[in-house]
């Protein structure tokens, strides 16, 4: 695993299989220039260093603080101050996760009601044999959520460490959107992605304030709603390796998902109800599995997709800009790789790409992006345990 030794950390992975490396000697990059120079990122609250952050969200209707999820198993609570310099623990459910590798506390997602009935939702690894629970639990204050409150909507099996998604994010519809991986190993080996009876592989859409399944309902439009065909009827989406990192677009209220490949190809979907996006026939626009002459019929493509070759192994899909400090940045996705530390800005002209531009480099092991209320972006760098944010590097 040479490509990656410079990282000193254990790779949270995000499906970076150690036997998938091919090329050894990653290839000068070839992408454009860095065509806007101006945009920079900066330690946002360097009092705060955390510990292997994975996801920062706000909650409804609140700018004042963020939650950070820390991968063990901890949500802390800062003020959204630059120069903050301590943080709350929000919820600690440390007892309860399986973590270390690509396993532990993975997203978070707040109740778009949140200020009223103080639901959040979270999505981690745990037990032995390893199950993925997607679980709610209640916050007493803005900063305090309470350990013993949880609630489970439902569970199913991880058959291996790695490729266990996690992002979770409402859509405008009020849904909870829960990406899933494969569940593990390499190359998909149980078929999961495209098993329509598997959690696994999937974008999955649930009513959380329903009750027909105990805790949660299924919205009467998912693709395989009244399950007589014994399809899952979580299923929103199919046909995904390890989707690290859903959003919806805030104005277009599309779903964006950074799926990371296998040993040749890095994706970003454009996830619509019922929509196969191809894994394990496909890795990005190849043929995967069979690895030539694959059947694509009915196959969605990704919006974008990118050659590992330059050393770029594991997108972690971010957020479209609509913040006010970059206007250039308007509209655009913001994404980048973990293992390249590379963020670009993804600009689509209706649903086809009309411009991928390289933003900036060696930015550490991006674990996630993040997005407040007014539209800014941020992302965290895992090993350095630092919150940075997207900024104008003529006045930073
Ligand atoms: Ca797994
Ligand atoms: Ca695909």
């Amino acid at each position: 695993m040479k490509a990656f030794a410079h990282l000193l950390l254990v790779p949270l992975a995000l499906g970076i299989a150690t036997f998938a490396c091919k090329s050894d000697d990653p290839k000068t990059p070839t992408d454009p220039e860095i065509a806007e120079k101006e945009i920079d990122s900066k330690s946002i609250f360097p009092a705060l260093t955390f510990t292997l952050p994975v996801e920062l969200k706000q909650a409804p209707g609140d700018s004042s603080q963020f939650y950070l999820v820390e991968q063990g198993g901890v949500i802390k609570v800062f003020a959204n101050a630059e120069n903050v310099s301590t943080t709350g623990t929000f919820l600690d459910i440390k007892s309860k996760v399986q973590s270390g590798g690509e396993r532990g506390l993975l997203g978070l997602a707040f109740h778009p009601d949140f200020k009223t009935n103080g639901y959040l939702f979270v999505n981690y690894t745990a037990g032995s044999p390893l199950k993925t629970v997607i679980a709610r639990y209640k916050a007493t204050s803005a900063t305090q959520a309470d350990a013993a409150s949880e609630v489970v909507l439902f569970t199913f099996d991880q058959p291996y460490d790695n490729h266990n998604g996690g992002s979770m994010q409402f859509g405008k519809d009020g849904y909870l959107y829960i990406a899933t991986g494969d569940g593990g190993s390499g190359g998909d080996p149980q078929n999961n992605a495209q098993n329509l009876k598997s959690y696994l592989g999937k974008i999955l859409r649930v009513d959380v304030n329903g009750t027909v399944k105990g805790n949660y309902s299924i919205p009467a439009d998912n693709p395989y709603a009244t399950g007589t065909t014994g399809n899952v009827a979580e299923i929103y989406a199919y046909g995904l390796r390890n989707p690290w990192r859903i959003s919806f677009d805030t104005d277009s209220d599309r779903l964006f998902a950074g799926d990371v490949g296998q040993d040749e190809r890095e994706e970003i979907d454009i996830i619509t109800k019922g929509g196969n996006y191809g894994w394990r026939i496909k890795e990005g626009i190849d043929c995967f599995n069979p690895d030539s002459n694959c059947n694509a019929q009915g196959l969605t493509e990704p919006i974008h997709d990118y050659s590992q070759s330059n050393g770029d192994r594991s997108i972690t899909g971010g957020y479209v800009y609509h913040g006010t400090s970059l206007p250039e940045l308007a509209g655009k996705y913001i994404y980048g790789d973990y293992v390249s530390g590379r963020i670009w800005a993804l600009e689509l002209d209706g649903s086809t790409r009309k411009s991928n531009t390289l933003l900036m480099e060696n930015k550490g092991a991006i674990s996630s992006f993040g997005q407040d209320l007014k539209g800014e972006v941020y992302y965290l760098n895992y090993g350095e345990g630092k919150v940075m944010k997207l900024v104008n590097g003529n006045l930073n």
